[in-house]
């Protein structure tokens, strides 16, 4: 303590040059946080905020009363997407860098997240998420060629040319529109959750945040008002180390773990090995349990990292070491999988290189046909005239002037 006041500016453990540093990073060996009831009181639970649940461990075998115990095909199955994600990711990226759509977000490292919750709700709950979310639109039964279409905003784009790419959208899948408005989703969520609630449905909602969201005002409000109603909603935080260039202590997780954030308002908050797939799994099958027998809201903090720049608008070597991913300590989900499926026997090096062979014909195939209907560089390209319908349900006048004075400077 020092005899006068002074204020604290964080400060990352590593920028370019520094040997990257997690030593701030608080780790529990697999197996050894312990899975409460349900129905356990929220105080008695506070210690899952700070611990880490895992399932793999360091051998790849799955341990620990977290362990849901999966059969090997539905493993199987889950690596698939998982890698169906990373080289739908990796296309994308590339197509970025040859000019035909203008921005693009990847997803590495963090695809196990969005699957495991694909596979632990129910078609029926409402998702609301943020734009490193685009492994589950695919779970969920996004087509590949929509989603491309979307980003190309050509003549099949959902979005009609009216927002960047990657802001996807799909009723069918009850999945809501992605916003560039950093945490706008999860009101949204909690709304939607409080609604189902009212009508006595058992649909429970779950939205996803970055760690640098939280500090946004809307994840507060959202989470009082979750509170407060206790609404049938998981919140899950994405703490992926970095918010672009600013670490995840200048959001606030240099004191608590994101976990923590609704404990005072009585909200239990489980923190989770976020490349664990079977883990995150487990996690969040006990939060939408909860949510459904009317046991409210659970946040859920996923550790993770984000293996790719923020996205194809920012150089990752100005702000952080190169090889900081290389020394993450929770390592990378695809791999995980994969090995602990190899060593339980169940998968090979030899069927792991035929997947990904299949996998990558069908994401080309794919950008073949999203092509067809136009890309930015080629057309066809949509009707500027159809710019503002569907917008207002009567377009009002001074957009109408504006839409006729545009069409006259394309003549
Ligand atoms: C309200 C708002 N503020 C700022 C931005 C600019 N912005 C876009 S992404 C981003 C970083 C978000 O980081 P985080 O929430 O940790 O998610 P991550 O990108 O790491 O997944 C910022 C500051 C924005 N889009 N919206």
């Amino acid at each position: 303590m020092s005899t006068r006041s002074r204020l604290h500016i964080p400060h990352p453990s590593a920028r370019p040059g520094d040997t990257p540093d997690f030593s701030y990073l608080e780790l529990s060996p697999a197996g050894a946080v312990d899975k409460p009831p349900i129905d356990v009181r929220v105080r008695d639970i506070d210690h899952l905020s700070h611990g880490l649940v895992r399932v793999l461990d360091d051998e790849h075998k799955a341990v620990g009363p977290w362990n849901p115990n999966f059969e090997a095909r539905e493993l199987q199955v889950a690596l698939r997407w998982i890698m169906l994600t990373r080289i739908f990711d990796e296309r994308m990226q590339q197509i970025q860098r040859q000019g035909r759509i203008s921005f693009y977000i990847q997803s590495l490292g963090e695809e196990a997240i969005s699957i495991a919750q694909g596979m632990a709700l129910r078609p029926g709950d409402m998702c609301f998420p943020h734009y490193r979310n685009q492994g589950l639109y695919l779970y969920r039964g996004c087509k590949l060629v929509d989603l491309m279409c979307q980003c190309l905003s050509n003549t099949r784009d959902m979005c009609k040319g009216r927002q960047m790419p990657i802001m996807y959208h799909s009723k069918d899948a009850n999945m809501f529109s992605i916003s560039g408005n950093l945490g706008t989703q999860y009101p949204h969520a909690v709304g939607w959750a409080m609604a189902s609630a009212i009508k006595g449905e058992d649909h429970i909602a779950a939205s996803w945040v970055g760690d640098g969201s939280t500090a946004e005002a809307d994840f507060h409000h959202a989470v009082t008002f979750a509170a407060v109603y206790q609404a049938p909603v998981i919140l899950n935080i994405i703490n992926n180390q970095w918010a672009i260039s600013t670490f995840q202590g200048f959001a606030g997780g240099e004191r608590r773990p994101f976990a923590a954030r609704g404990l005072g308002l009585g909200i239990p908050g489980i923190r989770v090995d976020g490349n664990d797939l079977l883990a995150v799994y487990a996690v969040t099958v006990w939060a939408a349990d909860r949510a459904r027998r009317g046991g409210g809201p659970t946040i859920i903090e996923h550790v993770t990292y984000r293996g790719a720049a923020h996205s194809t608008s920012d150089d990752p070597t100005k702000y952080r070491p190169k090889d900081e991913w290389d020394a993450f300590p929770l390592g990378d989900p695809l791999l995980r999988l994969k090995n602990h499926l190899i060593s339980e026997g169940h998968w090979s090096e030899k069927q792991h290189a035929a997947l990904e062979k299949e996998l990558r014909a069908d994401v080309l195939n794919a950008w073949k046909e999203a092509q067809k209907s136009g890309t930015m560089t080629e057309g066809p390209y949509l009707d500027p005239a159809t710019m503002f319908d569907d917008v207002y349900a009567e377009t009002p006048e001074h957009l109408e002037i504006q839409r006729k004075q545009m069409l006259a400077l394309e003549d």
